[in-house]
């Protein structure tokens, strides 16, 4: 090799480290619409990067290893903390209707708030025992009357006003919560369906597009619930009841709060 050659060589090899040092990061780049969280490095080092039934399994194995429950009666007081009025700490935020109500008026009359199961206990039959029938992640402060309206219906858009909910619709066979509880019910549907896979005895939850369910282990529409997930991005709220359960309570989080994105990388 010439002086000259030598120099020419030397030249081409900085750029090349140059070019690998550029080109590198943007290989291994997230897919479009990724976001970072908090616990990528820890709590969802074995999912970061996965997509499809692989990431499925995976969250499914991270949100089931920690197996803390509570029971049906306890989740009172749990909901008392999990869904604070972050404007009022006497209250509790009503999913569905968005109202403030006293803390104290937890009960089955009407004026009370009480556990609404965002995924339906009669879809899977999971009854109130501590499992899928207790798990915060999809309980939620609502209405009496609200929670009684929507009862074990799928979610689906359309229908007529919803009384005491305003911006809920409802029809024979589905509910649509308004707006600003679009994406947190895709989330907590969402979440059941990779929590439970049919082990511990309970039923493998799944959710589909259809709005006739019934008492089988599905819940529908999930192309509606896709949507309501993109339109909807998890708000602090949600962030703050998913620090509290994974901290306070079962010690597992809600992916999807965490990671909106791996929605549309499941389904
Ligand atoms: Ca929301
Ligand atoms: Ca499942």
């Amino acid at each position: 090799m010439s002086v000259a050659q030598r120099g020419r060589w030397k030249t081409w090899a900085a750029i090349s480290a140059a070019l690998v040092g550029l080109t590198l990061p943007a290989l291994t780049a997230a897919p479009a619409g990724a976001t970072t969280n908090a616990y990528d490095s820890t709590y969802y080092k074995n999912a970061v990067g996965k997509t499809g039934t692989s990431l499925k399994s995976s969250l499914h194995t991270i949100i089931s290893s920690d197996t803390r429950k509570i029971s049906y009666d306890a989740v009172w007081n749990a909901l008392k903390t999990t869904d604070q009025d972050p404007a009022n700490s006497a209250n509790v935020l009503l999913l569905y209707s968005g109202t403030s109500r006293s803390k104290a008026l937890n009960g089955g009359d009407v004026g009370d708030w009480n556990r609404e199961h965002v995924w339906a206990q009669s879809h899977g039959s999971f009854g109130t025992s501590a499992g899928p029938g207790t798990d915060l992640h999809h309980l939620r402060a609502a209405d009496v009357q609200v929670n009684s309206i929507r009862g074990n219906k799928d979610f689906d858009n359309g229908g007529s006003a919803v009384s005491g909910a305003p911006g809920s619709y409802t029809d024979s066979n589905s509910f649509e919560p308004r707006d600003s509880d679009k994406g947190d019910v895709a989330r907590m549907v969402l979440y059941m369906a990779v929590r439970y896979e049919g082990g511990d005895g309970f039923p493998d939850l799944e959710a589909n597009d259809s709005t006739t369910n019934g008492s089988v282990p599905y819940l529908g529409r999930i192309s509606v619930l896709k949507q309501w997930n993109e339109q909807d991005p998890p708000s602090a709220f949600e962030e703050r009841r998913n620090d509290i359960i994974f901290n306070s309570y079962q010690g597992n989080r809600n992916p999807f709060i965490d990671h909106p994105e791996w929605v549309e990388a499941i389904w």
